[in-house]
């Protein structure tokens, strides 16, 4: 299995986000991508190669136009306030306020293309996300090509960004944009399964009418955790996309082996969708010791979630996303993609 990376990722290095009242280093750091580099390497999965040169039509088949824009100038238009630190939102047009009025000021702007304040923007970010996104699109075109499976070592990671926001450390959507080259170049159907510990909101709501791309995903429960205001079990799609959507909440404290029960719903879900290829959002903050999540999966739990991928029998490329247990990140990853390879 090819894994894509470029050292880009480094360049995106925030410097504290508000957790639980305090502003502490971001959980959301280079060393994880690191770590996962070296197991990775370490279980000879295969050769690790550099993304090709992006395709920004490609971005923008999933992000609107505005948002790229935004993206690609923010720290510009930071920087021109004089400041030198990282940008962060801090005001948004929630409930009773009015968002068909684009604001002006970066200020403004930050709170208008986000969802939470754990989204720094710093001078390296636009070519971070991009050269993630990158990754995504290299591993995807592997697919295309015929090869059985792909790992795109993303980072920074994608999943909870939508088509206009950013939020909970994702800028641009590596999966969806992966996804949506899957079905422009030769996929009738894709399926996306995401295991990160969180729920995937942005890939729902980007692909939330759409009845060629199901999206099916096992996660915190969002009546107690993050992204908190999405992720139920009833959001089953809507248009042509109704019954394309599946939601697994989950409670704090999920085992290995009850994660594994929902794994194979979620697997029978996507059988039954037949997709032509497969995206995996594979985040491993599922870890028992993770600092930021709940559930108490373990090493051979992660190897078994690879296996039971691969009984799909499908092309499947895995998308980087959460994981925060550095020292244990890399580790779990590779158990998924031997897991996977070795079935
Ligand atoms: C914000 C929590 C963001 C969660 C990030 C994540 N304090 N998403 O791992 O998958
Ligand atoms: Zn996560």
């Amino acid at each position: 299995m090819l894994t894509i990376y470029s050292e880009d990722h480094r360049l995106h290095h925030g410097a504290a986000e508000l957790y639980r009242g305090r502003l502490v280093p971001c959980f959301e750091m280079p060393a994880r991508a690191e770590q996962v580099l070296d197991r990775v390497k370490a279980a000879g999965l295969g050769a690790v190669v550099a993304p090709d040169p992006l395709d920004r039509a490609a971005l923008a088949r999933v992000h609107a136009e505005d948002y790229l824009a935004f993206l690609e100038t923010a720290w510009d238009e930071w920087q021109a306030l004089g400041e030198t630190g990282d940008a962060l939102p801090y005001a948004w047009p929630a409930t009773g306020l009015r968002r068909d009025v684009p604001p002006e000021h970066i200020d403004g702007k930050l709170g208008f293309y986000s969802i939470d304040a754990a989204v720094p923007i710093t001078a390296g970010t636009w070519r971070a996300i991009t050269s993630s996104a990158a990754c995504a699109l290299t591993g995807a075109r592997q697919i295309v090509e015929g090869a059985a499976s792909a790992f795109a070592l993303c980072r920074p990671p994608g999943h909870h960004a939508g088509a206009r926001a950013m939020g909970g450390f994702c800028y641009l959507n590596n999966a969806a944009i992966a996804a949506q080259y899957l079905r422009d170049n030769g996929a009738g159907r894709v399926a996306i399964l995401d295991v990160d510990y969180h729920h995937g909101n942005g890939t729902q709501s980007i692909f939330y009418d759409r009845g060629d791309v199901f999206f099916a995903s096992l996660h915190g429960d969002p009546a107690v955790e993050y992204p908190f205001f999405l992720g139920h079990a009833d959001e089953r799609g809507e248009g042509d996309g109704l019954g394309a959507n599946r939601n697994f909440p989950l409670p704090w404290g999920t085992s290995g082996a009850d994660y594994l029960s929902a794994l194979d719903a979620a697997l029978a879900d996507i059988a039954a969708f037949a997709p032509d290829m497969v995206v995996v959002s594979l985040g491993v903050d599922t870890f028992a010791e993770d600092p930021i999540s709940h559930f108490k999966l373990h090493g051979p739990d992660f190897a078994e979630i690879g296996r039971r991928v691969a009984g799909l029998g499908r092309r499947t490329l895995f998308v980087m996303e959460g994981g925060y247990a550095v020292a244990d990140i890399g580790a779990n990853v590779a158990h998924v993609l031997t897991g996977f390879a070795g079935a």
